[in-house]
């Protein structure tokens, strides 16, 4: 059997005729645990954090977990969020390992994103399209792996407070974000880490500079996936610019699920586009 994996920073998405198959990463409290699966609500979640007073954080999927949903494959695709800023990818390869040694002749394809949220997305949809093709193992890897060159991910954020509360950025880059109507514009690194581009005043002003950070990396019209977090009117917003620039745009947009709600924090979008291949 054929099987896609990601983990839940990929917002869980729904993709038409594919079954992928989200293993979650889990955001907690001192008191609560949200496990970012079909069962969480961000809403209530973005809610218990903004009452809470004390430290939150996030884990990784285990290597069990990986391994669990490695169950019953033979040829197996698996997306993890960039290893520069979590153990997801380093859980998966080491199940990959384990999984190998156990069965005979399968095939596993660990795919570090180097990114999160709506770039993974895009990978998921080349890897359904691919393997829907029929094409053998080895083709889907190596032209999935040649895909990820030319996808990108930029975002707009409000706050880095959870970032810099779990030393994901500095203390230094958030102090500057916290300050009241302050946007960072940033990107996914070719290191796979958090890069800040710009800074602007206000949402609005957010959205412009984006979409001129997309023509620099090479956008030219090609599929762009957005997300948000709680900020639909943001999104459908930046999704008319894009549009009025490129109007055969191929876009779509969806709420973030757990894992990047509470790491872009409320009011953020993120855009996975495809572009050129220079940047990365
Ligand atoms: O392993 C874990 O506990 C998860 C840690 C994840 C930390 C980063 C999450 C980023 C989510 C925030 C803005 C975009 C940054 C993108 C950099 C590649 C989204």
């Amino acid at each position: 059997m054929i099987k896609l994996i990601a983990d839940s920073s990929s917002d869980r998405p729904a993709i038409a005729g594919a079954d992928v198959q989200y293993v979650p990463l889990v955001i907690s409290t001192d008191h609560e645990h949200f496990v970012d699966d079909e069962t969480l609500d961000v809403h209530k979640m973005l809610a218990a954090m903004a009452a809470h007073k004390g430290r939150s954080y996030t884990a990784c999927p285990s290597v069990d977990a990986w391994l669990t949903a490695f169950e019953g494959g033979d040829e197996i695709y698996a997306v993890t969020i960039t290893s520069a800023l979590s153990g997801s990818y380093n859980a998966a390869m080491a199940a990959r390992e384990l999984y190998l040694q156990e069965h005979e002749g399968v095939k596993i394809a660990v795919f570090d994103s180097l990114s999160t949220g709506p770039e993974l997305l895009l990978i998921l949809e080349k890897l359904h399209a691919l393997t829907a093709q029929g094409l053998p193992f080895e083709q889907v890897e190596a032209q999935t792996r040649e895909y990820m060159h030319r996808t990108h991910l930029l975002f707009s954020l409000q706050s880095l407070h959870n970032m810099a509360q779990n030393g994901r950025v500095s203390k230094v880059a958030a102090a500057a974000v916290g300050m009241l109507g302050i946007r960072i514009v940033g990107a996914a690194s070719p290191e796979g880490t958090l890069q800040q581009l710009n800074k602007c005043r206000g949402d609005r002003k957010a959205l412009p500079e984006l979409l001129e950070h997309m023509r620099q990396a090479g956008y030219n019209g090609g599929k762009v996936r957005i997300t948000h977090v709680n900020n639909p009117v943001l999104a459908d917003t930046f999704l008319g610019q894009l549009k009025a620039a490129w109007p055969e745009a191929d876009a779509s947009i969806a709420p973030s699920s757990g894992l990047c709600s509470y790491y872009a924090e409320a009011g953020a979008i993120m855009v996975g586009f495809e572009g050129g291949s220079a940047a990365k």
